[in-house]
Order: C-alpha cells, then sequence, then structure tokens
C-alpha cells in the first residue's frame, strides 16, 4: 500500500478505500417510474447497499433517488449507512454562493460526507464548509465540450476553491492524466464506467482514484457479481 495514504484527503473515504480495498463508488440512481412506489425504491436501495457493504468506499446520491425518495428517507438512508460509506451529495451545484452555502448546511444536516458541485460559476472559495467538497473538471459524456476547453481555467478554479477533490470523467483519459498532474494533491473521481464507455480500472490506470458507477451495477441481474468483478478489476490495476 501507497506508503502516504494515511494522510490522504478526504480521510473518511480514503480510510474506508484501504479498508475495503476498494476504489468503487457507487452512484445510486434508483427511482420510481408508472409501476414502482418510493416505500419499494426505498427497500432495494437498503438492500442493494448491504448486499455491497464490503465492496463499496463511497455511494453518491443524485436527483433520481432524492425526487423519488424525499429527503426525509434520504437522511434514514445516510444515517444507516453512515458507518459503511462515504456519502456524496451529486446535485451539481451552480449558484451564487448565498444559495450554494444554503444547500451545503441542509445536505451537512442530512449526513452527507460530500457535495459535488460545478466550478464554472466561481465563488467556492469563501464557503464555510461543513463537508468536503468535489468540483466538476470535465464530465463522461461525449457533448461535454464547454468544460473540455476550458480545462485549465477550470483546473485554476479548482485551486483557488480549495476543493478536496475533482471529477474527470472516466471517458476522458488525456484529461485524467492531465488533471493528475495539476493537482497531484486531490483527489479524482471517475465517472463514466461500463455504460458510458470506460473500462473498469482504466480511469485508476490514467491517474484517477476512484471510479463511480450506476447502471452497470443498480441494473444489473446481479449486481453483486458485477461490482465484485468491477472491484477486482481495479484491484489488478493497482496491483501492477
Ligand atoms: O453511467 P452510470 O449509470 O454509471 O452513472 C454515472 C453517474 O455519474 C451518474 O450518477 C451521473 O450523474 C454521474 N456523473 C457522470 O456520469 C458524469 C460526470 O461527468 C459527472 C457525474
Amino acid at each position: 500500500m501507497d506508503p502516504g495514504f494515511r494522510e490522504k484527503a478526504p480521510a473518511k473515504l480514503w480510510e474506508l478505500a484501504e479498508e475495503k480495498r476498494s476504489r468503487l463508488i457507487l452512484a445510486l440512481d434508483l427511482y420510481s417510474n408508472n409501476s414502482t412506489q418510493p416505500q419499494e425504491v426505498m427497500n432495494r436501495s437498503i438492500s442493494l447497499l448491504e448486499s455491497l457493504k464490503d465492496l463499496l468506499a463511497g455511494v453518491k446520491i443524485g436527483l433520481p433517488l432524492s425526487l423519488t425518495l424525499g429527503f426525509e428517507r434520504i437522511a434514514e438512508l445516510l444515517d444507516t449507512f453512515k458507518q459503511d460509506f462515504y456519502m456524496i451529495a451529486d446535485f451539481k451545484l451552480s449558484d451564487i454562493p448565498y444559495i450554494n452555502q444554503i444547500a451545503l448546511n441542509f445536505f451537512s444536516k442530512l449526513g452527507f460526507d460530500a457535495a459535488i458541485a460545478h466550478l464554472f460559476q466561481g465563488g467556492l472559495r469563501n464557503l464555510r464548509r461543513s463537508i468536503d467538497l468535489f468540483g466538476v473538471v470535465v464530465m463522461s459524456h461525449p457533448d461535454s465540450r464547454l468544460l473540455q476547453e476550458n480545462f485549465q481555467r477550470l483546473i485554476e478554479e479548482a485551486s483557488i476553491a480549495d476543493v478536496d477533490g475533482v471529477v474527470v470523467g472516466a471517458t476522458k483519459e488525456s484529461f485524467i492524466r492531465a488533471a493528475r498532474k495539476a493537482l497531484p494533491e486531490k483527489t479524482i473521481l471517475s465517472p463514466g464506467v461500463v455504460v458510458q464507455g470506460a473500462r473498469p480500472g482504466s480511469a485508476l490506470e490514467y491517474g484517477g482514484d476512484f471510479e463511480i458507477v450506476g447502471r452497470a451495477i443498480t441494473r444489473s441481474p446481479d449486481p453483486l457479481a458485477s461490482a465484485r468483478k468491477i472491484v477486482e478489476a481495479e484491484r489488478d490495476v493497482l496491483s501492477r
């Protein structure tokens, strides 16, 4: 294991990663459709997280689950699993500091460990940090052109904002490599694995720290087997 591991921030995320030998963060994007009720989605979320306890370092929750369950149930979920996972609120905040601050305070009260915000709007620097903060640098989808064209400025903004880490799409090899070089101390989260095209483990190969995976696990007929396969591919890359 890398000797500097213990000093890495955010501490809770890296401690869970070390304990479980996992760089996998689940995007828990379950939602209700015409045939499912919020309580069914809640039950499915609980059983999914129970079954994946040993394999995940973190869980990312955003609009699909929050709109389905409401924040009361989200708080319940966070309370149930707060010892087991690093919990990230992914609402990609991009408002004025006054509003972002209100959102961060709520996320913290709900029990999240971190939030994801955009960087392009500026103004993250002076927010009071009750939880960790990650900034979006490059997104994984092919149309994320404007972010890519402003990569250097977003990297600078990440430093100015003093975020704990950044999000760089797993599908964008050169940008992960460049982000790693420019921000050697920051934790890099990479979504876009499997369904969006990135091979499990590849983002770690390019210098990313954690891979965020949603549908390849949540929609799998055997989520545990799918998660295990991804974690094994990641361990394989890290052991090289
Ligand atoms: O494609 P998946 O189902 O594995 O889900 C990817 C998740 O990561 C999803 O929650 C989405 O909101 C998030 N995400 C990206 O896909 C790309 C980004 O650049 C940032 C976040």
